[in-house]
């Protein structure tokens, strides 16, 4: 990061916290190795932040709310939300750079996909903030009316596989409604958080309405969710970090909104457009690597097409060629860590002890060079294993998926429910009316029919069962933001 000298304030490769408008070392002085996962080097160090670090930022937060920021209106914080916009724009490849050392997803799909979405959010979300309305309920003599309120400071914890985008999404609905913001990325991926607080700190942004620190989860994010003072959370992670999150925040009555893991289904009916449909299950399963919440990694095929779906299938699949992420032509990058690679490589060694068949993949793909040290795995696709097999129903958050025969659309629907998980589904049908039963009856937040990840930044988001609770996008990430509260005023 030095040598390239995308961040600024981190001209000897220490990235740091970003506190009431200042870049600052942890209090305690220690450090965090950032690594770039391709060729497993180090590329910069962070703050280990601890709860003295946190306290910093809370403090910082609650004085900007009594200060100029706790009086701002909704066109200067619209202003300041497309002003970042605007900033990350001009930056579009220094973000998109930083974001693929630090994930090792492919240049390209940062530059095209990840840091277009996170500008797309702050527009997005000055915009929403500036038509936003809210209610009036009139009785024949008294007059309601509904007033939306910042909620405090929020605590936004993000995860390593959309860094930026999912920080984005949080953090700028979050300053739209007022409130401040005291976030933390995963100690993976911190680099274009911090890249964002430069932004804040170049269009001189009210100190401490956008805070910044990093550090580990068990330290600094659990500082963050126990803080008195920071008073909602919105947390995107693991289930079983999620499961921590909420013993600790409900108590407290915070606002919280998790968005947790996944295992969703893509069910492919006989009577859909096969081309299109394996171009877009492929993408579904294998898309950054496997690793989206929303990633179809369990695929579900009518039994009378299923030979040919399953040939087209895998033979689209050996296209995808792990490779370099920083050259342009590479179309499927590394894993986040090279732990996170042993964990896929374990589900797929365990899929072969299941009984299953590995159609393709299943191993470590041979990349020369420096690149030979890298979280690289092969996309995997496994036949043969009951849909109840680990496998087939524990997330594995990267490029394994599991195919499996379905006769009629109840058995395809008792295996798409049938695991804890309740994020995403994909039906690939032409029959409309089918599509409308099946994907009513999917038990999860949500469905797109021939199709994958197309996302309208004003629809509900979230999921159901032990993918999480609540939903933010649209007007739901400013209900949740914000504290609804009304008034009566008898006449
Ligand atoms: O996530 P964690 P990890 C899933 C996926 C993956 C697994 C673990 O299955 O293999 O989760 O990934 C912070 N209090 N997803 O370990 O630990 C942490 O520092 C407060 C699905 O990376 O949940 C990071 O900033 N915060 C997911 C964030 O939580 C804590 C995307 C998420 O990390 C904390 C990523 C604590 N006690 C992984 N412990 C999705 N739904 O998109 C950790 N953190």
């Amino acid at each position: 990061v030095r040598e390239l000298g995308l961040l600024e304030h981190a001209s000897e490769g220490q990235v740091l916290n970003y506190i009431g408008g200042e870049f600052v070392p942890a209090q305690a002085g220690r450090w965090l190795e950032d690594l770039d996962p391709a060729r497993n080097r180090r590329i910069a160090s962070i703050p280990r932040s601890e709860s003295s670090d946190v306290d910093d930022a809370a403090n910082a937060a609650s004085e900007a709310r009594r200060g100029a920021w706790g009086q701002s209106g909704v066109g200067e914080r619209a202003d300041l939300l497309e002003a970042v916009a605007d900033k990350i724009e001009a930056r579009l490849d220094d973000f998109a750079r930083l974001e693929s050392l630090d994930t090792g997803k492919p240049f390209a799909l940062a530059r095209s996909v990840d840091i277009p979405r996170a500008v797309a959010n702050f527009r997005f979300f000055a915009g929403a903030v500036r038509h936003q309305s809210t209610g009036c309920h009139s009785m024949a003599n008294a007059l309601n009316y509904t007033v939306r309120k910042p909620v405090g400071t929020f605590g936004l914890i993000t995860p390593w596989n959309l860094p930026l985008y999912l920080l984005s999404w949080k953090t700028a609905p979050a300053l739209a409604m007022g409130n401040c913001v005291v976030a933390k990325p995963s100690e993976l991926t911190p680099l274009t958080a911090s890249a964002l607080a430069e932004v804040f700190s170049e269009i001189g942004a009210p100190a401490g309405c956008f805070n910044l620190v990093h550090g580990l989860g068990a330290e600094v994010g659990q500082a963050i969710v126990e803080h008195e003072d920071i008073t909602g959370i919105s947390f995107t992670g693991g289930t079983e970090t999620g499961k921590r999150v909420a013993a600790t925040a409900a108590p407290m009555f915070k606002k919280l909104s998790l968005e947790l893991g996944g295992k969703n289904p893509s069910i492919v009916f006989a009577d859909c457009d096969l081309e299109k449909t394996v171009e877009g299950v492929v993408r579904a399963a294998f898309a950054n690597q496997g690793q989206v919440c929303l990633c179809g990694s369990r695929i579900l095929v009518e039994r009378s097409i299923y030979d040919q779906f399953s040939a087209a299938f895998v033979e689209r699949v050996r296209e995808l060629r792990p490779g370099d992420p920083q050259q342009g032509d590479t179309n499927f990058g590394a894993l986040i860590s090279l732990g996170h690679r042993d964990k896929v490589e374990g589900y797929a060694k365990l899929a072969a002890e299941e009984g299953g068949e590995i159609l393709c993949g299943g191993k470590r793909p041979e990349l020369s060079g420096d690149l030979a040290e890298g979280a690289f795995f092969e996309p995997t696709v496994v036949a043969g294993l009951a849909p109840s097999s680990r496998c087939s129903t524990e997330e594995i958050f990267g490029p394994v998926v599991t195919l499996h025969p379905f006769d009629t659309e109840a058995e395809a629907l008792e295996i798409a429910n049938g695991v804890r998980y309740g994020l995403a589904a994909s039906v690939w049908t032409n029959d409309l009316t089918r599509a409308h039963r099946v994907s009513e009856a999917i038990e999860s937040g949500m469905v797109w029919v021939n199709t994958w990840l197309l996302r309208d930044l004003r629809v509900p988001f979230g999921g159901m069962k032990d993918s999480g609770v609540g939903r933010e996008g649209g007007r739901h990430s400013l209900e949740f933001f914000s504290e609804t509260r009304n008034i009566c005023i008898q006449l």
